[in-house]
């Protein structure tokens, strides 16, 4: 494991990368930690805007999981912002080892600007992306489905991209380590 402030870090030895990306507070740091069924691994923030850095997990000497910068959080400074976009970008578009994108959106929330922003840049890139709708246990039941069709009709992708999760109440996080797992079968870039 290690923490790097930008994104051309090098890790040894060289495996196959999943960063999850989106908004500061999304639940990245919380559905990573589900994932590794470790708690108190990746740092969880009460305030958002928490994970500043490239925090990377290994995982049975075989992938890293990769807790990139939230974006958008709207109370650092713009420049800051335009910062955090711009080594989310570096990464997504340069680097090699990246196997796939888990791209994490709120069930509660429209996708923001930033988020529209985000997705162009991954449809301009050829990896592969999951989405993790998340936090599902913040809405009704009944209201589930449509919170995701809506989400998935925004940013124009749909239902087998995509994996409903929460990480408080441990929903989607087997179906997510799966996904993983098929990623790691045919890297996209290495
Ligand atoms: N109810 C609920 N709360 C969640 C869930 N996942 C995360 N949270 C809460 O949402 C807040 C943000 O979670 P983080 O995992 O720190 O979010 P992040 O995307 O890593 O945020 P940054 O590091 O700021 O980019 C914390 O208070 C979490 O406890 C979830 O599935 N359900
Ligand atoms: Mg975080």
């Amino acid at each position: 494991m290690g923490s790097f402030p930008t994104a051309d870090f090098d890790l040894n030895p060289q495996l196959p990368e999943i960063a999850f990306i989106g908004r500061s507070n999304v639940g990245k740091s919380a559905l990573i930690n589900a994932t590794l069924q470790r708690k108190s691994l990746a740092r969880i923030s009460k305030s958002p805007g928490k994970t500043r850095t490239c925090n990377i997990y290994r995982v049975d000497g075989r992938y890293y999981l990769v807790d990139l910068p939230g974006y958008g959080f709207a109370r650092v400074s713009k420049k800051e912002r335009a910062a955090f976009r711009k080594v989310l970008e570096q990464y997504l578009t340069n680097r090699r080892a990246l196997a796939a994108v888990v791209w994490l959106l709120d069930i509660r929330h429209d996708p923001s600007q930033d988020d529209l922003a985000i997705g162009q840049i991954l449809a301009d890139t050829d990896l592969p992306v999951l989405v993790a709708v998340t936090k599902s246990d913040k809405v009704r039941r009944g209201e589930i489905q449509s919170r995701v069709q809506a989400i998935l009709e925004w940013i124009g992708m749909v239902e087998d991209q995509c994996l409903i999760t929460s990480s408080e109440k441990k929903q989607g996080i087997e179906d997510l380590r799966e996904s993983i797992e098929s990623f790691l079968v045919t890297p996209s870039r290495t």
